[in-house]
């Protein structure tokens, strides 16, 4: 792929991707080509192979080969480090190129993806690649009384998992790609990426740039392709080590079942349906802002979208109302227009889910406060939507819509607030909205989620660990704990004479 790719470039019409496997574009497949699109207009930007299980076993011996070959086996963190910093560098030399074609196949705003696909993403590779020089085991002091007059020397020593299968999903599909790789490399694994099969372009892309910033060939490998197909190749594959996985809760629980018949490591970060508690001191102006942050960011295709929203009854009113006139006013077009605040959903097929949401919330009988339709352009746009006096039992407060729609319901006291907050099989992010710090840090224990905002919604950090409680998933990304995720622990014991 070249520069030539930018939008209102001819190039992308009946373009045929290529995956990336052992270090070089990889283009056979058994398998379908499948188009990928702009859901701006909805029309056919590229077309993408489909990796089978042949082109599968192709990529993870790859990685297996690469895992065990001594240019990236011996070497050195320092080593691991510097190509991390590479890929950080040239991702801000391509900024424009990776922005502008994320925001060509998945629709959001052209701002977001070069703030946090390929800042943000950068943001995380540099963290990342400072984790590859500290990582460190333990020495243990034992007490192991036999044979006497026999001493031990006894450590823990850190080794990379092996190979690992990244699957990702489509609302940050760069960001998310570098979540998975750069914890993976920093500690010496070797990478099988699957994306999304609606968003795959700036991985692959991505894989170029890490061959570009002297990853050896095997590390970075992308295959293309629906995950029925693809992903579960992957996931079946028995010379997986350990599966990295992003997306709904339904495939998370599919492949999770699927990773324990073979002892694979599994890290599950999966659906949420978070809730944003707004107190009747908090400030309402900052508040109703940050309500509409919560949900309509990115569309609403957020993991941690804050779709569940429930006021203090004093300002029940003037929140609900404060947040449908925001909504109403927002301007929707293609993420290409820097006047644009809402793109489109990233597919015709999410477009309609989110759209069928809408009609079972009118069924079930919640006030509809604004939106509720979907727009009668072109592309798969949908209406930012508020429902008001939802009850905790209603479908759409109980399922992940992943779209521009907040379901808002009142309570009286703090108790309530937690009642409803925690009434969900997700907990992945919650946030409160509060000036009353003794108030915030009695809620915040009793909060079930991964996550707890306060004043703010959806904000994340590479230091910050983040994952969910209960169905939202296993395993913890960012931060020390994410580097875990990618190392098995060795102990080494080692006898010596004691000294006379
Ligand atoms: O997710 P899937 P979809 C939620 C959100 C959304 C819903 C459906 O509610 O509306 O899930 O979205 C791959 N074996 N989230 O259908 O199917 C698939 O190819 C192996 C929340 O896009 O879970 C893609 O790469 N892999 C979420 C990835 O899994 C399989 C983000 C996610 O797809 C597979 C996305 C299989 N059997 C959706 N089936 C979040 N947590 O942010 C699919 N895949």
């Amino acid at each position: 792929m070249s520069a030539t790719l930018l939008p209102g470039s001819s190039a992308f019409d009946g373009i045929r991707e290529h995956m990336i496997i052992d270090g070089r574009p990889y283009t056979q497949s058994d398998g379908p080509t499948i188009p990928v699109y702009d859901p701006a207009t909805g029309t056919v930007i590229a077309q993408q192979l489909e990796a089978g299980p042949k082109q599968v076993d192709d990529a993870v011996q790859a990685a297996r080969r690469a895992f065990d070959h001594p240019d990236w086996r011996d070497m050195s963190p320092a080593g691991r480090e510097k190509l991390l910093l590479n890929l950080a560098e040239l991702m801000e030399v391509h900024a424009d190129e990776l922005a502008r074609l994320e925001t060509l196949n998945n629709g959001k705003l052209l701002a977001l993806s070069h703030g946090l696909e390929v800042g943000a993403g950068t943001q995380w590779l540099r963290y990342m690649a400072g984790w590859a020089t500290k990582i460190s085991g333990e020495t243990l002091n034992v007490s192991i009384p036999f044979p006497p007059g026999v001493h031990y020397h006894a450590y823990t020593r850190p080794e990379p998992v092996g190979v690992v299968a990244a699957i990702i999903p489509w609302n940050f599909p760069l960001l998310m790609a570098i979540w998975k790789i750069a914890p993976a490399v920093a500690t010496g694994c070797t990478v099988v990426l699957k994306p999304a099969e609606e968003t795959p372009l700036t991985a692959i892309r991505l894989a170029e740039l890490a061959l570009e910033a002297g990853f050896p060939p095997g590390v970075v490998n992308v295959v293309t392709g629906r995950g029925e197909v693809t992903g579960a190749a992957l996931v079946a594959h028995p010379d997986i080590d350990k599966i990295a996985f992003t997306g709904s809760t339904e495939v998370g629980k599919l492949i999770g079942r699927q990773a324990m018949d073979d002892m694979k490591r599994v890290s599950l970060e999966l659906g949420g349906k978070s809730p944003v508690i707004v107190l009747d001191d908090c400030d309402v102006d900052l508040a109703i802002q940050g309500a509409a942050n919560a949900i309509f960011f990115n569309q609403g295709q957020v993991c941690t979208a804050g779709s569940r929203l429930y006021i203090q009854k004093k300002i029940y009113e003037k929140v609900v109302g404060g947040l449908a006139d925001l909504a109403d006013s927002m301007k929707m077009g293609s993420g290409f227009d820097p006047t644009t605040q809402l793109g489109p959903m990233v597919s015709e097929r999410h477009c309609k889910r989110v759209l069928d949401y809408i009609d079972i919330g009118k069924r079930e009988g919640a006030t509809v406060m604004t939106g509720g339709e979907p727009d009668e352009s072109t592309g798969y746009f949908v209406r930012p939507t508020v429902f008001a006096d939802v009850a905790p039992d209603a479908r759409i407060a109980r399922e992940e819509i992943f779209g521009p729609v907040v379901v808002a319901a009142t309570f009286d006291t703090e108790e309530q607030a937690i009642q409803l907050a925690n009434d969900s099989r997700f907990g992945l992010g919650a946030s409160i909205w509060s000036n009353d710090l003794t108030r915030v840090n009695q809620l915040i224990p009793r909060l079930q989620a991964g996550t707890v905002w306060i004043n703010t919604h959806n904000m994340l950090d590479p230091h910050m660990p983040f994952g969910g409680y209960k169905q939202s998933g296993i395993g913890r990304e960012h931060g020390a704990a994410a580097i875990d995720m990618y190392l098995k622990k060795k102990s080494v014991c080692m006898a010596y004479a004691a000294a006379r």
